[in-house]
């Protein structure tokens, strides 16, 4: 295929020159942002990441901020989720939905204060979305999107790595915690989160002066560690079922589609914008949902559009993101069946671009 042509539009990031340097060979667009998506190869780089640690620049999971009085109030409009319980200094992955219960996005939800939110968004423009909410109901909180910009650090050396640049006190951070650490003299939010089931954090990087200064920080701490710069592995997610907002679902889907029922709680959660919604197609329970799919044969090629799953000549669903799984000798995927054919065990088949493929619905992702 042809290439993307770079522009000022697609922006760059603190991190854009260490990623240069690096060596990455392929970026995604993602919240009109460069996203590397490469390294040396995809199965490279899921190798490495599986065996000692990466630094990630996804900056383009960028924030939206949520200040004043009635922060609280406006977070818990954009999400079935109930919110009572959090507390400053957590992190919760939130479906935010729209009035029709359709999933606008799936972000990280950081609670920075009582009157202080961070929406860490995954592609889709939440801010749009959430400014004019603020606006509508005249609510007393300023919105707008930071210079804050997430470096990950994943993989099964990260705590080692972490410890280095931050002290021990990093390893005490429990999972979808933050706490605050210095660098430079900044107090950054590090927290143990990030878009792999490898473990590691995620350092909310405010201020883009200090990007490179800690990119290379941690390149000089963790040369023994093989520490490599990385991205996001598309083998590695859909081995662990973690979804992609814009391929495995879009604002068509309600949570309990995509399997997120258990990050809801419709019935609490008073104030959200999508709950009358949620409320009345919960009665009936969802009619299609996110399963993990095993496509046998060769490696399948990236899957860029929807490939539609079949049982005889019936489609029953469709597959929207699939990779040839090294560990597991196997194409994983992930994809949306009817509840007709959801049960683990149908056999389906797959109409991807070199042909139909037999496939069997499994019970579990591949963790
Ligand atoms: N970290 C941060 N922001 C993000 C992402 C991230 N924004 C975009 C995108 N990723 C949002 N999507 C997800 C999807 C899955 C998870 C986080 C963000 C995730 N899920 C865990 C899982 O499924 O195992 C569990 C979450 C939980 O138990 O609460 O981590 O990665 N900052």
């Amino acid at each position: 295929m042809a290439q993307i042509s770079l522009s000022h539009r697609l922006r760059r990031t603190p991190f854009s020159d260490g990623v240069e340097a690096a060596g990455a060979k392929a970026y995604t667009v993602y919240n009109r942002m460069r996203l590397p998506t490469l390294f040396e190869s995809v199965e490279a780089d899921y190798r490495h990441l599986k065996s000692h640690v990466q630094v990630w620049d996804v900056s383009c999971e960028r924030q939206v901020e949520l200040r004043g009085p009635d922060a609280a109030r406006l977070m818990q409009m954009l999400t079935p989720r109930d919110l009572r319980g959090m507390l400053p200094g957590q992190c919760y992955y939130v479906p935010i939905v729209d009035e029709t219960g359709g999933m606008l996005n799936d972000p990280v939800a950081v609670k920075l204060s009582e009157d202080r939110y961070w929406i860490s968004i995954a592609d889709s423009d939440l801010l749009l979305w959430v400014k004019g909410l603020a606006n509508g109901y005249r609510l007393d909180v300023l919105v707008d999107e930071p210079d804050v910009s997430p470096l990950a650090v994943q993989g099964p050396k990260a705590d080692d790595l972490m410890a280095r640049l931050f002290g021990d006190r990093v390893r005490d951070i429990r999972f979808f915690r933050f706490d605050m650490f210095e660098f430079e003299g900044r107090d950054l939010a590090v927290a143990r989160s990030g878009y792999s089931k490898q473990g590691g954090f995620e350092i909310y990087v405010e201020g883009g002066e200090i990007g490179m200064p800690l990119w290379n920080a941690l390149f000089a701490a963790g040369e023994d560690l093989q520490v490599r710069a990385g991205c996001p592995n598309l083998i590695e997610r859909i081995e662990g079922g973690l979804l992609s907002y814009g391929n495995d679902m879009t604002d068509d889907n309600t949570p309990h589609e995509c399997g997120l029922g258990r990050f809801c709680n419709t019935h609490t959660a008073i104030g959200c914008i999508g709950r009358d919604a949620l409320l009345r197609v919960a009665k009936e329970g969802p009619v299609q949902q996110i399963r993990p799919i095993a496509i046998e044969g060769d490696p399948v090629p990236p899957c860029e559009r929807a490939w539609p799953a079949y049982v005889g000549d019936k489609r029953v669903g469709q597959v929207t993101s699939a990779a040839w799984s090294p560990d597991f000798d196997t194409n994983v995927s992930i994809g949306m069946l009817h509840l007709s054919h959801w049960d683990p065990g149908t056999a389906l088949e797959i109409e991807t671009p070199q042909g139909m493929r037999p496939a069997i619905v499994r019970d579990r992702f591949w963790i």
